[in-house]
């Protein structure tokens, strides 16, 4: 059992459950989470655990302490695991960083509420209101600023809790097809490119519902991750590993990948990595990729 539990919302649309998530994974700091069910009564019951917590994501320290803000919680952790690497050493671009995520904790409305984060299902030809134009404006503003600065290709050189307070940007920029210059358009690349991202959209896609809250009327395309390397769930146990990569429990669900058959302990760890296999380093090693 990992010492810290993160309460999170439905991976395919909860933003400041991603943020949180990405700072543990990036820090590779061990963490059990708990989803709580966006719109639905089990949300609340989730929280129950977490009071006073009234939305996610929301952190049970070990001794007990709840923490219930996504700044708080990234703060935290790094005081906790200074040696992780989640803020930059350099004081002047720590400084920079804990500035671009204050401005995003508490802006971009506009931008937000008319691009909800959705990892599920992507748009083209998506019409841009004025205020949204401007936060997108101011989003490339800081992105320009802070690569300038620091050289990239994260916001600050190397990954940062700024880059896991923009993700969910660059993730709208992405699905929505967001018009942007050539070097918001490369940061948002970079962010398509992670396997920390693809891990969680994987996971998404294989556990939560489709919420037509979400839904928009625009024309869908394809979202523009990488294109996931070709692999399909099969029935039976036969496979030519014993235990699951991931946990190391007897084989029993599997997956067919250029002809050879691979197995895990259970469907949602063989699906999620049949949503994207490459985004999951134990699993690429076991297969000697
Ligand atoms: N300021 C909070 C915002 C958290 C937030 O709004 N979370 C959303 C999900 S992404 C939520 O819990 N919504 C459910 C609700 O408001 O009832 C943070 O940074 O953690």
């Amino acid at each position: 059992m990992a010492p810290y539990t993160l309460a999170i919302g439905d991976k395919s649309f909860s933003s400041w459950s991603l943020r949180a998530w990405l700072a543990f994974d990036k820090a590779g700091i061990p963490v059990s989470t708990l989803q709580a069910p966006l719109y639905q009564d089990a949300f609340a019951e989730v929280l129950k655990a977490f009071a006073p917590a009234r939305t996610v994501p929301a952190l049970r320290l070990p001794d007990g302490t709840v923490i219930w803000d996504s700044i708080a919680i990234a703060e935290e952790l790094h005081s906790r695991h200074p040696e992780a690497g989640l803020w930059p050493t350099d004081a002047a671009l720590r400084a920079t960083g804990r500035a671009l995520v204050a401005e995003m904790h508490s802006g971009f409305a506009a931008l937000r509420s008319h691009c909800p984060m959705n990892l599920r299902i992507a748009y083209r030809d998506v019409p841009v209101p004025d205020a949204a134009a401007q936060d997108l404006a101011r989003v490339e503003r800081l992105w320009s600023h802070a690569l300038d600065i620091s050289g990239g290709p994260w916001l600050l050189g190397e990954w940062s809790l700024a880059d896991a307070a923009y993700a969910p940007l660059a993730m709208r920029v992405a699905g929505y097809d967001l018009p942007v210059g050539k070097v918001a358009h490369a940061y948002v690349a970079q962010h398509l490119a992670d396997n920390s991202i693809r891990r969680w959209r994987a996971m998404g896609l294989v556990r939560d519902s489709d919420l037509v809250q979400y839904h928009k009327d625009w024309p869908r395309r394809t979202w523009p991750f990488p294109t996931p390397l070709a692999a399909r769930a099969v029935d039976g146990t036969e496979a030519e590993n014993d235990t699951c990569p991931y946990s190391g429990d007897p084989v029993t669900h599997v997956l067919e990948m250029d002809g050879r058959r691979w197995g895990f302990c259970n469907p949602t760890c063989r699906d999620k990595t049949v949503a994207d296999p490459a985004a999951w380093p134990a699993f690429m090693a076991m297969i000697g990729r």
